[in-house]
């Protein structure tokens, strides 16, 4: 059966291996769980809420209209990251038997109201439409925003990515030197001078307009573990939250977690999309199993 269907939940199982699944929380459309044949590829805290009280914590959040915070007009009173990850979004169907296949759709008739009337007071028509694809070594997530309105706006997107690692100790990610990085805790932009990223302490970075011939990979001990391909998304979170920041954040368990995951987040987030009436804008991210480390010159 490649697709389970429950009240809040719908889970893609690949016909190939059944141990191959991804669980899709209705929730903020979040992928709270992906296993290649049995092997959990994100981190999901365990004290993440699942029961739409606040955004998860973990798994593939989605950003939209606003990463993080901004004072833009029509933007300032957003919540943090907008309100597409705590809003629930309609499951529309299986779209495709092989690969497993799902769709998922919001608009401002689902979106939480509260949060909505935050963007632009709540006049922008918009529909999201997010596809969901398992295949056997490789998810596939592809956002469609269009709008459905007879005035212009604009907006950011950003998949929240939590990978898991064994240790981030262990942790490097490649293919980012030459690129300009705007460091969240220093306020600084700079161009990324090490030949790959490693971690000893909080890390939080966006870096700006790679461009998507670049396959980013994460590296454990001289074996990659994830490879992410980006489509029509320039910029990529780097983020790591270390010890204090996971203290202080209540559903982020536990405390030693952040040794378990990376957030590698591609989104376009370095100055807002702008959709006239009736255009779309689509993006995509692929993630996917593979061996060979590949580095890309500047
Ligand atoms: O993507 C990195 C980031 O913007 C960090 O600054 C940190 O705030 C993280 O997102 C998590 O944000 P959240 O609102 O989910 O706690």
């Amino acid at each position: 059966m490649p697709i389970e269907a429950y009240n809040d939940k719908v889970v893609l199982v690949s016909p190939e291996n059944p141990d191959t699944k991804v669980s899709v929380l209705l929730y903020g459309a979040t992928v709270t769980s992906w296993t290649i044949e049995g092997k959990q590829q994100l981190w999901l805290s365990s004290a993440a809420k699942l029961d739409g009280t606040k955004p998860v914590r973990g798994g593939i959040p989605l950003v939209f209209p606003v990463f993080g915070k901004s004072k833009a007009d029509g933007f300032a009173d957003l919540p943090q990251h907008g309100f597409a990850r705590n809003s629930t979004w309609e499951f529309l169907g299986q779209t495709k038997e092989n690969p497993p296949t799902a769709q998922f759709a919001l608009s401002p008739e689902q979106a939480n109201k509260d949060f909505y009337s935050k963007w632009d007071n709540g006049t922008n028509d918009f529909t999201l439409l997010l596809t969901i694809q398992l295949s056997p070594d490789s998810l596939t997530t592809t956002i469609e925003v269009s709008n459905t309105d007879s005035k212009s706006w604009k907006f950011n997107w950003l998949f929240h990515t939590y990978l898991a690692v064994n240790d981030i100790d262990d942790t490097l990610v490649n293919n980012l030197p030459g690129e300009t990085c705007y460091d969240q805790l220093l306020a600084e932009t700079y161009e990324e001078k090490a030949p790959a990223i490693d971690f000893n302490g909080e890390l939080d970075r966006i870096y700006k307009n790679v461009s998507c011939d670049k396959l980013l990979q994460v590296i454990e001990l001289g074996k990659v573990v994830h490879n992410i391909e980006r489509h029509n998304l320039p910029d990529v979170v780097v983020w790591n939250p270390w010890t204090e920041k996971s203290a202080g954040m209540a559903d982020f368990e536990p405390k030693t977690g952040f040794h378990k995951m990376v957030c590698i987040e591609p989104g376009h987030v370095h100055d807002f999309v702008t959709l006239e009436p009736g255009e779309s804008w689509t993006a995509s991210q692929v993630i996917k199993k593979g061996d060979a480390i590949k580095l890309q010159a500047i």
